[in-house]
């Protein structure tokens, strides 16, 4: 029997996932209107700014009992003294858990459970985060170069972005002295 390719990738340095069913989003200041405290800094701000980008390999979307594997890209960057974040998000189907793992780069994994109480990792290189289900999840940048953070969750999931949209986290992670500080 002839061993067959996959026809996808992954660089485990770089995150880089490449091949087949491989699709990548982008989203800019202009997708993160209400998101960040300094409103007044926000609208400073170049709307096209990259604040994140999600390299995803999906082999079956939707499926019950299917994965979706994927790498955040996250830019460097501060709005006000609030450092650059992803959306954040409940999963649609709110018990499906996750995994996060830390590629490159310093940052935070801001965890929220129904009730608005939140807890905070620090994600560096080689850190692995379990992502119990009901539980919103946010990565946030805190250095000044790329944070690039791996994933794998279920197809099912769904990304429910409207609880965090309308309520927020119940804490924000901004710079104090030159430091990270969990407000
Ligand atoms: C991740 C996130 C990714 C982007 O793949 O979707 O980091 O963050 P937002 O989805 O909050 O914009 C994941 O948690 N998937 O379930
Ligand atoms: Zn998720």
């Amino acid at each position: 029997m002839k061993l067959m390719e996959t026809g996808v990738l992954y660089n485990p340095q770089s995150g880089k996932v490449s091949g087949k069913n491989v699709s990548k989003s982008s989203r800019q200041l202009k997708h993160m209107e209400g998101y960040y405290e300094d409103t007044e800094a926000f609208r400073s701000m170049d709307p096209e700014t990259p604040v994140y980008e999600v390299l995803m390999h999906a082999q079956e979307e939707g499926n019950e009992g299917g994965l979706l594997f994927g790498t955040s890209y996250l830019f460097p960057g501060k709005v006000g003294n609030e450092y650059f974040m992803t959306k954040g998000h409940f999963h649609e189907i709110k018990n499906r858990a996750e995994y996060y793992w830390g590629i490159q780069g310093e940052g935070a994994l801001v965890l929220m459970d129904e009730k608005g109480e939140a807890k905070v990792e620090k994600v560096t290189q080689g850190s692995l985060h379990y992502i119990p289900g009901h539980i919103a999840h946010r990565l946030v940048n805190t250095s000044d170069s790329m944070l690039v953070v791996g994933a794998c969750w279920p197809s099912d999931a769904g990304h429910d972005y409207g609880t965090i949209e309308e309520n927020g986290f119940s804490v924000r992670v901004k710079e104090e002295d030159g430091k990270p500080v969990v407000k």
